[in-house]
């Protein structure tokens, strides 16, 4: 291999994130998308989708505990969980951890990022290895049609909004996933980043907006390898304001050992820069 191969992410035309790479473990297309697998000095092992940074060894930890822990413990009592995407097992293998949960099920349009997840990502596609874990390949929007007061948490674990994923931001896919909720359900999307292509971010909140009938609320975690490094998520709620639910006692009796999440955290992260807050007063 030539040894000064680069992978770049272009965020722009002028402006992107070059990782140098030791080797391509993996190049699959599926019908759905084309997925690499790196090995990387920084980063460690990489997973492109359309040559995009889906995760790295080095910095997935932030974005898995901060989709999963945040709406688990602003819930009074989660039960049921759906991942809808997910398909490299990060977000079920935080979910694990939840030990009293009674069922997580995950639905997954692409075998080939389960598989090459298992393959060469153990340290997320290990999620794969709890019993609980009930693993549908198939379209997350079909899925949530016909459902209705059966989860407590769903998690929206995409791709960025378009191709495969485009749907997953849609205000229709919105509403079928708030029907689908029990009555204090909460939902999570990974929602973007409010530097490039903002009108995503917005497209997405303002989408989970008009489903939750404006019961939404931001928040922030901080992600080297994505675009901006300051990554978004939407959070919809039926009944009381995550900001504000912070479940104590589940907290301190499961001892959880982190290496981001935690209960300064979980009030923290819904804390906005001004410039971000007034994006999201944009109601399109
Ligand atoms: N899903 C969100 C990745 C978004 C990154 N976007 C980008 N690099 N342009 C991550 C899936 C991890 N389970």
């Amino acid at each position: 291999m030539n040894p000064e191969f680069w992978f770049t992410e272009k965020y722009s035309e002028t402006c992107g994130f070059s990782l140098k790479v030791k080797e391509v473990l993996e190049t699959k297309e599926s019908k759905f998308q084309r997925l690499d697998i790196l090995d990387t000095y920084d980063f460690g092992k990489v997973m492109l989708l359309d040559g995009l940074i889906m995760l790295t060894e080095r910095d997935e930890f932030v974005y898995h505990e901060m989709i999963t822990n945040v709406p688990l413990f602003s819930h009074p009592n989660p039960q049921d969980v759906l991942v809808i995407g997910g398909g490299d097992g990060g977000t079920v293998r935080e979910l694990s951890r939840h030990t009293y949960l009674n069922s997580i099920t995950e639905v997954e349009i692409d075998e080939i990022v389960v598989n090459a997840a298992r393959k060469y990502m153990p340290f997320v596609g290990c999620g794969y290895d709890n019993e609980k874990v009930n693993l549908i390949i198939g379209d997350g929007i079909e899925f949530v049609k016909d459902k209705e007061d059966a989860y407590d948490i769903i998690i929206i674990d995409s791709t960025d909004p378009f191709g495969p994923a485009e749907g997953l931001f849609s205000g229709e896919f919105y509403s079928n996933v708030k029907r689908a909720l029990k009555d204090n359900g909460l939902v999570v999307a990974q929602a973007e980043n409010p530097y490039y292509d903002t009108k995503w971010m917005m497209r997405s909140v303002n989408n989970m907006r008009k489903a939750f009938l404006d019961k939404v609320e931001c928040y922030l975690a901080y992600i080297p390898t994505y675009p901006s490094g300051m990554w978004n998520f939407a959070i919809g709620y039926k009944d009381k304001a995550p900001s504000l639910s912070f479940e104590k006692e589940r907290y301190e009796k499961l001892q959880l050992k982190f290496k981001y999440y935690n209960d300064s955290i979980h009030k923290a992260c819904f804390a906005l820069p001004e410039f971000v807050k007034d994006l999201l007063k944009q109601k399109t």
